[in-house]
């Protein structure tokens, strides 16, 4: 099960209670004040982890609590520090506090770390206290309580080149006509039910990861269809690949769906429809009318877009569209300095010493 978004509730431990308590010894008259610190409560943790790429575990265990401090003992010994509770999240995670709306991190690399709630400091004992005028202070305190918090986790999928288009367009054949990937593929609207990512290995070397996610409808930010929430994962993607079928079979006019497209875009996100955008006329195989090709290409280059005309199922078109995409996400290699060379040989060097049977060996 594919989980995107959960929320959950998290609470650091307490501190421990500082101690009151005197020394009392054989021989040692008025020992003074002896009570120990409490210890610290353990702190809650998000690691982000390569490991894991759904919420789901916390769909069903969503409240958490870390270690509370040891109290403080006599003969000023400290109570023990609570241990920490780590709790593990994809990457492209974001965690956000409920209650006041502010993000609290965005979680982009393998073994990122964020303290999301502190453990309660420990109290102080009464050895704290003694003063010139106080010897015998009776005076300790108790333990911080630990942070409690409500966070929501969002994952956002991280991605180079995010599909879209309508229902049965081929995004989903596509990915696995150039990934390693392998989504359900069928003729029927919505067959993708969740983002699929697949890495593509460009010819030359270069790779960079396309993100698949369900078909939007005219409506989809009204929550047609599927809804547009699955759009969250291509917010971060640097260019979008736009899928019109124009094969006629759906029976819609393609340059229509073009627009409904963008407009569904434009009502999610403003920043989303600004992205780069390359269109694609999909399904060139089946295409029986040149002039719903002509129309979206019109359409297409009036919008400055490149585009391109392609078959998933001959694979016509897929290697100019590949290496443009990948031209415009992934950054060029910065070319690494070689030391210089050093051209004397090494002594002992075997050319050196033609004659030497360790030549041969
Ligand atoms: N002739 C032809 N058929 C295609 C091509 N690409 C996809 N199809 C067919 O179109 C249908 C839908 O393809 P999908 O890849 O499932 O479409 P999708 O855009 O992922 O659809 P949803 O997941 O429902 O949004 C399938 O029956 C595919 O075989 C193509 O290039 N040519
Ligand atoms: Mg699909």
């Amino acid at each position: 099960m594919f989980v995107d978004e959960v929320i959950i509730r998290v609470k650091a431990g307490d501190g421990g209670n500082g101690c009151l308590a005197f020394r009392r010894e054989k021989f040692v008259p008025k020992g003074g004040p002896s009570g120990g610190d409490g210890g610290r409560g353990g702190d809650i943790v998000f690691v982000c982890s390569q490991h894991y790429n759904t919420l789901l575990h916390f769909r069903f265990n969503p409240e958490h609590k870390a270690q509370r401090g040891g109290h403080g003992e006599g003969s000023n010994c400290s109570g023990h520090n609570g241990g920490h509770t780590e709790l593990p999240v994809p990457v492209g995670t974001v965690a956000w506090d409920l209650d006041t709306g502010e993000m609290l991190h965005d979680f982009v690399k393998h073994g990122d770390r964020f303290i999301v709630c502190h453990g309660g400091r420990g109290g102080r004992g009464n050895q704290h206290f003694a003063t010139s005028t106080n010897q015998a202070p009776t005076k300790h305190e108790m333990g911080r309580v630990g942070r409690e918090r409500r966070v929501r986790l969002e994952l956002k999928l991280l991605a180079d080149v995010g599909l879209v288009g309508f229902p049965n367009a081929g995004k989903s054949t596509l990915i696995s006509r150039i990934s390693a990937a392998r989504p359900k593929i069928a003729d029927y609207p919505f067959t993708t039910l969740e983002p699929n990512l697949g890495v593509v290995q460009c010819t030359d070397e270069r790779t960079f990861v396309v993100a698949d996610i369900p078909g939007l409808i005219e409506g989809a930010h009204e929550g047609h269809g599927l809804g547009d929430r699955f759009l969250r994962h291509i917010e971060r993607t640097g260019l979008l690949l736009h899928l019109v079928d124009v094969s006629g079979v759906s029976g819609r006019d393609p340059a229509n769906d073009f627009d409904v497209i963008l407009n569904e875009l434009a009502s999610f996100s403003p920043e989303l429809a600004a992205k780069p955008m390359f269109v694609a006329a999909t399904k060139m195989d089946s295409a029986q009318d040149p002039e719903l090709v002509e129309r979206v290409r019109a359409k297409a280059v009036a919008l400055d877009m490149p585009f391109y005309e392609i078959s998933a199922v001959t694979g016509a078109g897929l290697p100019a569209l590949i290496r443009e995409m990948a031209d415009r996400v992934v950054l060029p290699e910065i070319p690494v300095e070689e030391p210089p060379v050093d051209d004397t040989p090494p002594s002992g060097y075997p050319d050196q010493s033609p004659g030497d049977d360790d030549d041969d060996e």
